[in-house]
């Protein structure tokens, strides 16, 4: 691995010098456009929209940050190393079947294998499929999902071969998010697990020991099913308590993993209203347990709906204090791959996302 190079202050001045943090991206994610998710009683406009990535792009050229390259293609082996293959197969052939019945608008799910119903076996229909490959409806497919979708890993993936190449960090900005979805299952605006996915390519590239740190305001569910019962990945998170956030059934303190995996997942749950300093203070607690892990690598699910007017969340972040997340992450001195995921205060994303990478980046 590369060490840091620390930008001089001649680079400090030149945008776009190739010299800081690369960031990987792909236009793709525009052809993911979900009209409506169901929420609190009714379908309202996503939250999750293309702009989102605009604005962070924006931010970016705003500012010294690397360059901006798109993705490498890494096909379907590298996802199914992480999800089913009969789900990622749902994933590409399911608008296919939604139109097939004449509809022309969203699919969307309605009915779930929850308790005693059979849940081993996806049904025929689409109908079907939708809920058995789910956790909620805030999941929307539209003609464009499965190209979004697998851009978005692939740019995961290409910012993880940066580092594998020798790259200090890189930040990959995904759209579609990822950390909602397991093995099997889409939920919370995530399709395919983005960071799981770049974490299982580094283990497969050479890294022994890969670390997994989820800042976003919402519990990593997907992340944290995939390595459950695995001790070569760390899965450590901070986030809304479950007992009152999305996704509610998962996320608690008592989930230290299983099996092999026990004692490699560490949940940190936190109040409605947490404020900065308490904030940091859990940040630091997962990343004492991340350096005293011994990681290779740490993968990064980096949400900012921890920003204070963020309009489905409830922390108490400011942008001012993004750059410390992002000073405290680089203090681990390890090689780190930025995944975006959440973040919904449209206009404020690109400002917070570029504050934590140039935190990291000393500056
Ligand atoms: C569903 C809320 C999904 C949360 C999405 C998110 N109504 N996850 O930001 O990190
Ligand atoms: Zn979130």
């Amino acid at each position: 691995m590369a060490s840091r190079a620390t930008p001089s202050p001649a680079t400090h001045r030149l945008p776009h010098s190739g010299t800081t943090m690369l960031t990987v991206h792909s236009p793709d994610h525009a052809l993911h456009h979900g009209a409506a998710e169901f929420y609190r009683g009714r379908l309202v406009p996503c939250f999750e929209m293309p702009s989102r990535v605009e604005h962070v792009l924006a931010s970016i050229a705003a500012t010294e940050l690397g360059a901006v390259i798109p993705p490498e293609s890494f096909g379907r082996e590298p996802l199914v190393r992480v999800h089913a293959p009969d789900y990622v197969a749902f994933l590409e052939s399911a608008w296919a079947e939604w139109s097939a019945l004449g509809e022309t608008g969203d699919a969307l799910p309605y009915v779930w294998p929850a308790r005693d119903l059979r849940g081993d076996v996806p049904p025929a229909h689409i109908d079907g499929k939708l809920g058995f490959y789910s956790i909620d409806a805030a999941v929307p497919i539209t003609a464009g999902t499965w190209t979004a979708v697998s851009a978005s890993a692939d740019v995961a993936l290409t910012g993880a071969k940066l580092i594998v190449d020798g790259a200090r960090s890189a930040f990959a900005l995904c759209r579609p998010p990822g950390h909602h979805a397991g093995a099997r299952a889409m939920g919370g605006f995530c399709y395919l697990n983005n960071a799981a996915i770049a974490a299982q390519y580094w283990r497969d590239h050479g890294m022994a020991r890969v670390a997994i740190l989820d800042v976003d305001y919402h519990h990593g569910n997907g992340t944290q099913a995939i390595f459950y019962d695995r001790a070569d990945v760390l899965f450590a998170s901070l986030h809304g308590d479950p007992q009152v956030e999305y996704p509610f059934f998962l996320g608690y303190a008592d989930e230290t993993g299983t099996g092999a995996g026990e004692g490699f997942n560490l949940n940190l749950p936190l109040a409605w209203g947490t404020e900065p300093a308490e904030y940091l203070s859990a940040l630091d607690t997962a990343l004492e347990r991340i350096a005293g892990f011994g990681a290779d690598g740490v993968v990064v699910s980096l949400g900012v709906d921890t920003f204070e007017h963020d309009p489905i969340s409830h922390f108490k972040l400011a942008s001012a204090d993004y750059p410390t997340i992002g000073a405290r992450i680089a203090a681990l001195g390890l090689p780190t791959l930025f995944v975006m995921e959440g973040g919904y205060a449209v206009a404020d994303i690109g400002t917070n996302v570029v504050n934590v990478l140039r935190g990291f980046e000393g500056g």
